[in-house]
């Protein structure tokens, strides 16, 4: 464990030792008594779940840049339950780490625990999903991408689709996981670029969890309800993958009879566009690991890093989907 020295542990710390140390550790000291001090940074990182291949991408990057960058990863997987993630940071400020880095499931909600984090002098590290916190204070940095923006490009690329076009398109919404700040942003994104098209008619949404069983399941339902579907935009690949079974079990063609837009541009997904059956896939990047690393090293040593850290990424049609595929990592 890293010591974060402040003077009067430094000095209390120096007494232990001067009388044989062991013991006397209050609560919220600052330094991590517990855990041995081999000199190594503990980092307890709460991860969302395992939902989609964006997240197993997103968990192999924090694995691997942990051990690249030598530290030493303490990591859970909430199973998308904001109770099994409170549960695990709580842990982790038992546990002492050095530094806890989390993706928040949903935005609301996590004040008592952050605050809690803060009083014990354990640094957060916001990473993938925001919260909705007003006490900025509660966290060190957010490292991520603009889902607004995401959501944003994807109506920009459908609003250039029809464009000059007036005949009614009706378009179904696979939500991501209800409450999550990708799911709340893509979707506010996405409605703001379409609105000034009054063609382009959001007929339903609904949430898919994330989600590949699920986003197939709300699909077989939008296609029984609505006779006409013309654009299905799903908040992640795997609900896309997930509705494109359920398009072809109703005979229709993904890709023709019903355009797909996604986000993510995880292989799986890229290789559908390549073969046409989504038409568009907005870039969100999971590979956070060594940036995250590098921020934890700052946040540890005490140093101060930019409140917000934005992820750079792309946009893909079917040709640049084709182009990128050989070399996509995830
Ligand atoms: O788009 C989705 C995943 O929070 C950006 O979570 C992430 C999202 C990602 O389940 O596939």
């Amino acid at each position: 464990m890293l010591k974060r020295w402040s003077a009067a542990v430094l000095g209390g710390v120096l007494l232990l030792g001067a009388l044989g140390a062991c013991g006397g550790e209050k609560e919220g000291d600052s330094a991590p008594g517990a855990a041995k001090d081999d000199g190594k940074i503990t980092m307890g990182f709460a991860q969302v779940g395992a939902e989609s291949g964006w997240r197993t991408a997103n968990t192999k990057s924090i694995q691997d840049a942990a051990a690249a960058a030598g530290i030493d990863l303490k990591f859970s997987d909430a199973q998308q339950k904001q109770e099994n993630q409170i549960k695990a940071i709580r842990n982790y400020i038992a546990q002492k780490v050095d530094v806890i880095a989390f993706s928040p499931v949903v935005e609301s909600g996590w004040d008592t625990v952050l605050k809690e984090a803060k009083d014990a002098k354990i640094p957060v590290i916001l990473t993938d999903r925001a919260v909705d916190s007003k006490d900025t204070t509660l966290y060190k940095t957010f490292l991520g991408s603009d889902f607004v923006v995401e959501g944003k490009k994807a109506g920009d690329w459908l609003v250039k689709e029809y464009a000059g076009k007036t005949d009614p398109v009706n378009i179904v919404e696979l939500q991501g996981t209800t409450g999550s700040a990708p799911a709340n942003d893509r979707k506010s994104g996405f409605a703001d670029a379409i609105k000034a098209s009054p063609n382009l008619k959001i007929i339903a949404s609904q949430t898919g969890d994330f989600t590949r069983a699920k986003g197939k399941e709300v699909m077989e339902a939008f296609l029984k309800a609505n006779p006409k579907i013309d654009v299905l935009y799903a908040h992640n690949d795997d609900m896309g993958l997930g509705a494109i079974e359920a398009i072809e079990a109703a005979g229709k063609k993904p890709g023709v009879d019903i355009k797909i837009i996604t986000v993510d541009a995880v292989k799986d997904g890229m290789t559908a566009l390549s073969v046409g059956k989504i038409n568009y896939i907005v870039e969100c990047s999971p590979l956070l690991g060594p940036q995250l690393m590098d921020l934890a090293k700052k946040v540890v040593k005490g140093e101060t890093v930019e409140p917000r850290i934005l992820t750079v990424e792309t946009t893909f049609t079917q040709e640049q989907a084709k182009a990128a595929l050989p070399d996509r990592k995830y």
